[in-house]
């Protein structure tokens, strides 16, 4: 039997998703990004599942579209985007679950877009990032163009993206691609400690704040303020409110797990 494209493994709320094509540095071939796709979708449904993690098996985290899977492919690069990457990287910001991007190795090409387009961003020391697009004269796909320059600006942006530089992971945290950089030797421990952290916050006021964010970064100050009013009803009336408030009054840590155990 073939050895399956995507691993998946669930411990205390955190579903751990792991591209499982080493011996490419997991470059994604078709197969690959639909059984992700549908990962996401299947956690998101799954009321067991608190947080989403995306990691690469071996030394790489993705590198990009299997070079080897497009040649004499039947289907042009605009049908191929929309069939497979952009409605992976919609999936992932639709999702109403924190998704983190665990980047063990290298990420280029696509690859970086999915590295970016986590809710969380954490790297192995030894990671990279390369928008590596233009080494074989393509443009920056799969959300790039939209995620790099709200982070380091449209200048640095683009000259990561002419020069296809590689970033590695010190220069990744001063510009703001990742949240934090941990040792190799003990990054899916980090990955696994800081996805529980996140699996004990309050789902739904999560959820709400992706959703009012992932708006807020398109809109202006007049929507996003109507919109925070709309969204803080809904939290307000929901359980984790009161479990908040009661438990902050009767000076004990909050339990927001309570209705998943
Ligand atoms: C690979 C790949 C790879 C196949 C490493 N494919 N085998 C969207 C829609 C439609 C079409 C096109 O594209 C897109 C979006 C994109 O993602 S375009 C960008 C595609 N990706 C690339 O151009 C990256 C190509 N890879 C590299 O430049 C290097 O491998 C990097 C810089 C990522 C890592 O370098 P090294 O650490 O030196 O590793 P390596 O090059 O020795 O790679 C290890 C193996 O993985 C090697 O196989 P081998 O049999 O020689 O050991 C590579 O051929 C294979 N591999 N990336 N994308």
């Amino acid at each position: 039997m073939t050895e399956a494209v995507l691993l998946t493994e669930t411990n205390a709320g955190v579903r751990t998703l792991t591209l499982n094509r080493p011996e490419k540095l997991n470059a994604a071939n078709d197969a690959l990004l639909l059984a992700l796709t549908e990962a996401i979708a299947e956690a998101d449904g799954d009321a067991s599942v608190r947080v989403i993690v995306l990691t690469g098996s071996g030394r790489g985290f993705c590198a990009g579209q299997d070079l080897g899977d497009v040649s004499g492919r039947n289907m042009t690069f605009t049908e191929h985007l929309n069939h497979t990457y952009n409605p992976l990287i919609r999936a992932i910001r639709s999702c109403g679950k924190p998704v983190i991007s665990a980047v063990n190795g290298v990420a280029a090409g696509a690859g970086a877009s999915l590295a970016l387009a986590g809710d969380v961003r954490l790297w192995a020391r030894s990671a990279a990032l390369i928008e590596i697009f233009s080494n074989i004269a393509l443009v920056p796909d799969s959300g790039s163009t939209w995620f790099l320059p709200r982070l380091v600006g449209y200048h640095r942006a683009f000259e990561l993206m002419a020069l296809a530089e590689k970033v590695r992971s010190d220069e990744a945290l001063r510009l703001g691609l990742c949240e934090h950089v941990f040792p190799d030797e003990t990054f899916h421990q980090e990955v696994q400690a800081y996805a529980e952290r996140l699996a004990a916050r309050p789902a739904n006021a999560l959820k709400l704040t992706k959703q009012a964010l992932n708006a807020a970064m398109t809109t202006t100050l007049d929507v996003a303020l109507d919109r925070e009013a709309e969204l803080q009803q809904v939290a307000g009336d929901h359980w984790e409110h009161e479990e908040g408030v009661t438990a902050f009054k009767e000076k004990r840590a909050p339990d927001f797990r309570r209705e998943y155990e």
